[in-house]
């Protein structure tokens, strides 16, 4: 099975509060309407590249819950629940608790620091997790701790200074390559792997996602699309311009994982 094979996914209905997500940089708000259609449409996305997909209800009271990535770490085994770094998110987690345990033979807790899923791209020999501002060594260590009891190799990285998550700079496209910002290509961080590089112009196409046989990657980027193309990918391009808005793109909004049938 390939890291990128999933069947099952959960995701979260965006409440109105999401347009009070955390952003970095001002500038206007994202549309409550837009953001509601934009996750429609990732949501019909996964299910015809054959994900059965779980909605959760809106969590009106974290504007940024629609982004499932970050509180969790799913795979076939176990589920994690993280710590995320930002204080108005760290209590995600405990809003997917009870959905993680009725769905995973057993659920891991970061015991220490603080981790969000955001900063973690599982490849097929290791998983990688980046220091942000976001997550920090302890909480990488404290990681590194929880994927070893489930038989994972990873090794810690440094994210790029002034951005958001690791995922927010590379995706995994197939088993040797990624889809990276030139800035992230540059540093020894995805050495080993063949290196497509977005143009600047359009880094936040970085951000894309490899479901079974298929790419998502960000609609409105022409370049970075005819380079999956020509590398021999199923591509579908997705609008994300409004979650755009506050600083998401396409991983952050599911969690996804191989749900094996019963033995
Ligand atoms: C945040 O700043 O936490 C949210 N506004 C965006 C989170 C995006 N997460 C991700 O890419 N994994």
């Amino acid at each position: 099975m390939r890291v990128f094979d999933f069947n099952s996914a959960i995701v979260r209905t965006p409440g109105k509060s999401v347009v009070d997500g955390l952003r970095a940089n001002a500038g206007p708000s994202p549309e409550f309407k837009t953001i509601v259609a934009e996750h429609q449409s990732y949501v019909a996305a996964l299910r015809s590249a054959g994900i059965q997909v779980t909605v959760l209800e809106a969590l009106e009271q974290f504007p940024d819950s629609i982004f499932v990535e970050d509180p969790a770490l799913v795979f076939s085994d176990a589920a994690m629940l993280l710590r995320p770094g930002a204080p108005s998110r760290m209590a995600e987690g405990q809003e997917l608790s009870a959905t993680l345990a009725a769905r995973f033979p057993q659920v891991l807790c970061l015991g220490d620091g603080f981790a969000d899923g955001g900063d973690v791209l599982v490849t097929p020999d290791r998983v990688l997790i980046g220091l942000s501002a976001r997550t920090n060594k302890v909480g990488a260590a404290s990681l590194q701790g929880l994927l070893e009891t489930i038989g994972l190799a990873s090794q810690v990285v440094q994210v790029p200074r002034g951005t958001l998550h690791l995922k927010t700079d590379c995706s995994l496209i197939d088993e040797e390559t990624v889809l990276a910002t030139a800035e992230l290509a540059k540093s020894a961080v995805l050495d080993g792997f063949r290196k497509l590089i977005v143009p600047e112009e359009e880094r936040s196409a970085a951000n894309a996602l490899r479901v079974n046989d298929v790419v998502f990657i960000r609609e409105g980027c022409p370049r970075s699309l005819d380079m999956l193309l020509g590398h021999g990918v199923k591509v579908l391009p997705l609008p994300v311009s409004e979650v755009g808005r506050i600083d998401a793109g396409l991983s952050c909004m599911s969690l996804r994982w191989l749900e094996r049938p019963p033995a």
